[in-house]
């Protein structure tokens, strides 16, 4: 039988390609043949870690994946992000952590959802599960994963399973002392356009008919990042809103440091709808939130919101 390709969205995260790497690897182990394979360039944070523990036969999905392989997405449940040249009908399984979904349009695919920090949780649980050894590279990458998903830890989405699975990984992995902070250090780097910034962790959801764009940033040690560029900010929030025809679009910035959202907005439209969503309040554009919530978490409020 021809091998299974397991994969993520295009230009996946770290959580994404460290469970295609590290679910090839099991399904390997159960004797089944499976292939990891990675769409795009994985996100800045991604090619950090696998640079740092030299990873690097990574398999890239080429042109043309043939019309029967089977596959395995992983890290995102939701058509639009398949990879150009897969179908849903190909799609055997389908393991991630949101509540914001479809698999309805995965209708030959086995379906894990649970709504925890890291899908690195779910894939590291499958070999706990099972007593299965883990290589150190798979560990590694499902460990970062775990931390950077949850905000080491301090993010609201964090559950118990993901402080379980990342001790679990920790003692089969190799991490560095400090590691977790160097991690989110060189997310933090700020030394380009603000667009390009935006641009590099954007994600655009239709919400019952309307295009609502989130960017985000997880920045460690550079809080006056907003102050001291919110004319500049709030003028690329709008240029983007208007190249990309967008309803709503904000700023998701998560100051590690201090363990709180800011976000900004463009235009009253969409402050108002954070505000009723997030129960916030906007002052000179901009509002707090003591909870360090995540894209992930905010779209499926936006989404109910908008159902009214
Ligand atoms: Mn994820």
């Amino acid at each position: 039988m021809a091998e299974i390709l397991v994969t993520s969205y295009k230009n996946a995260d770290l959580d994404g390609v460290a469970c295609a790497v590290a679910y090839a690897e099991f399904l390997n182990k159960q004797a089944t043949l499976a292939k990891a394979v990675i769409a795009g360039n994985p996100h800045k944070e991604a090619q950090f870690v696998l640079e740092k523990f030299n990873i690097s036969n990574l398999n890239k999905i080429n042109e043309g994946i043939s019309s029967d392989s089977r596959v395995v997405f992983v890290d995102a449940s939701d058509v639009e992000s398949l990879p150009d040249g897969i179908v849903p009908d190909q799609v055997a399984e389908v393991v991630d952590h949101r509540s914001f979904n479809d698999t309805d349009n995965f209708p030959k695919a086995k379906i894990q959802l649970e709504l925890v920090g890291a899908c690195a949780t779910l894939i590291a649980e499958r070999f706990y599960n099972i007593k299965a050894d883990i290589s150190k590279e798979s560990a590694t990458l499902l460990y970062c994963a775990i931390v950077s998903n949850t905000l080491n830890f301090k993010g609201s989405v964090t559950t118990n399973r993901d402080i379980k699975m990342a001790q679990w990984l920790k003692e089969r992995a190799a991490i560095p002392k400090n590691f977790e902070y160097e991690m989110f250090a060189h997310k933090s780097n700020l030394d380009q356009p603000i667009k390009e910034i935006f641009l590099s962790d954007f994600k655009t959801f239709n919400l019952n008919g309307k295009k609502v764009s989130i960017a985000q940033l997880e920045i460690l040690d550079k809080n006056d990042f907003i102050k001291n560029n919110l004319v500049e900010i709030k003028q690329v929030l709008e240029e983007l809103k208007n190249e990309q025809q967008l309803d709503y679009l904000f700023l998701n910035f998560i100051d590690l440091e201090e363990g709180i959202n800011i976000f900004v907005a463009e235009d009253r439209y969409t402050e108002e709808l954070l505000a009723q969503v997030l129960g916030i309040k906007f002052e000179n554009s901009i509002a707090f939130s003591n909870k360090m919530i995540l894209r992930k978490e905010i779209y499926p409020l936006i989404k109910i919101f908008l159902q009214g």
